[in-house]
Parts: C-alpha cells; structure tokens; sequence
C-alpha cells in the first residue's frame, strides 16, 4: 500500500447534476485522484435549499425567457464549501460571457492550492452571487469558447482535465507538455503532424524524412510544417 500524500490540488464541484461529473474518476485525472495527489468533492447544490421541492431556480427580475438559479442556495453552499480559509482558493465559474480560456489560464490555476467550480443552469446565476464572492475570494468567471452550453459542469471537466494534467507527476513523461499545441515553447505554433506504424496505410505513407534518423531535418521538417498548419488556421504566433 502506497500512503496518500497531501494533494498539491484541491478540486469542489458545486452542480445540481452532480453525476455530470463522473468522467473525473476515469484516466489520468481519475488516476490523479486515487493516488491522492489531487482531492475532488463533487456537491449536489440542492443539499443547500430548504424547501420540499428543493427550489433552486425562479423566473427573471425584468422578465424575459426562462428561469435564473436563486442566490439563497449558492450563498449557503459556496459558504460551506470555500470555508473560512480562502487563501490560494480560485472560485472558478463557468460562463459565456466570461474570460476566453486558454493554456495561459490553465497553467495558472494550476498553481493555486484550491478550485472551487460554480456550475449553473438554466439562464445563469442570479449576478449578485459573484458580485459578493468577487469581494472576499480569488474569482474567475471562464468561457470556455464562444458558443452556449446548456450548463457550466461540460466547461468544468475541460477546465479540470487541462489543469489536472499539468501538475508535476500527472504526466509520465513531462517532456510532452513542451512539445504540444498551445505550450508556451511554441510561440503559438500548433503541433507538427505525428505517425507511426503502419508504414503504409491505405495507400498512404509516413514522410521519409521521418525515417531518415536525420534529427536536424527532421526538427526542421516538424517546424515548416507546425508553420503551414498554423498559418492555414488563421492562427496568430508570437
Ligand atoms: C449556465 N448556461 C454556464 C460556457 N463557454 C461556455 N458556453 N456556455 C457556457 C455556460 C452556459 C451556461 C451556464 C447556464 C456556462
């Protein structure tokens, strides 16, 4: 028996679907988790109402589609769940309108010692909530990209998943985490195109440079083409 050390990362996850995020106990997160080199609590936000339907929505101030979370329950929950220790805590919410996410913002969640996920529902969460927990804790509301999801718990698992695997033991070979899309070493540049055997499949063939055992030629081959891939993206380099 290998003893569980202190978890460099501390995740909660508040959702009114809960089950949502099962995926985290799979893979190399999963893994992360079990080892105990991350900790994970996942909270049903209903535990917090006081009601017999156990309400946590109503309609809008102003009027207007659809229905907005209550403050009362997200107050309680994020109380409990951030505690009274918030140093080195990011509140992280889910939101189309937030920050555009990127490798930069992962790598600095992934310094902190605590993430706390707020994932709403319906038409988002009533906005005086993160106008009080802004004042008192470290918080980030994220957009994972600019289209609409039906709810923050699929942005909270990417966000997860992109951080968990950052931290120093997650990835067997850190080596990897250099060479790959969106790593600051590459200035921007996607990643070159990869193969490995077959040789030939379906009438197509590696690039035989990539067999020359030439390492310069291949580094330079991998460069021109991470350039072209990321040129004909529309993607800007630094
Ligand atoms: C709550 N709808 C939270 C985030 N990038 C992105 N797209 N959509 C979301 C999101 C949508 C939501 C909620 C209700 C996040």
């Amino acid at each position: 028996m290998t003893p569980l050390p202190t978890p460099l990362l501390r995740l909660d996850v508040v959702s009114i679907f809960p089950e949502y995020l099962s995926p985290l106990s799979l893979s190399l997160v999963g893994k992360a988790i079990t080892s105990g080199l991350v900790g994970l609590r996942v909270h049903d936000l209903r535990d917090w109402t006081h009601d017999r339907h156990r309400t946590v929505d109503d309609t809008p101030y102003g009027g207007g589609a659809g229905m907005v979370m209550k403050p009362e329950p997200w107050g309680e929950a994020l109380d409990d769940v951030l505690g009274d220790d918030t140093a080195d805590t990011t509140l992280v919410v889910p939101t189309p309108s937030g920050v555009p996410y990127t490798q930069a913002v992962a790598a600095s969640l992934a310094t902190r010692k605590r993430l706390v996920f707020a994932c709403g529902r319906y038409e988002g969460i009533d906005a005086r909530v993160m106008a009080y927990y802004r004042d008192r804790v470290d918080t980030q509301e994220i957009s994972l990209g600019d289209y609409v999801l039906n709810g923050g718990e699929v942005a909270a698992l990417a966000i997860i998943e992109s951080v968990v695997r950052l931290l120093p033991g997650v990835i067997g070979n850190p080596e990897s985490l250099v060479e790959e899309s969106h790593s600051p070493d590459l200035d921007g540049l996607l990643e070159y195109p990869v193969f490995t055997k077959p040789l030939e499949w379906r009438g197509l063939s590696v690039p035989d440079v990539l067999l020359s055992g030439h390492h310069a030629k291949i580094s330079a081959w991998r460069r021109e083409q991470a350039e072209r891939l990321t040129s004909d993206r529309q993607r800007p380099t630094v």
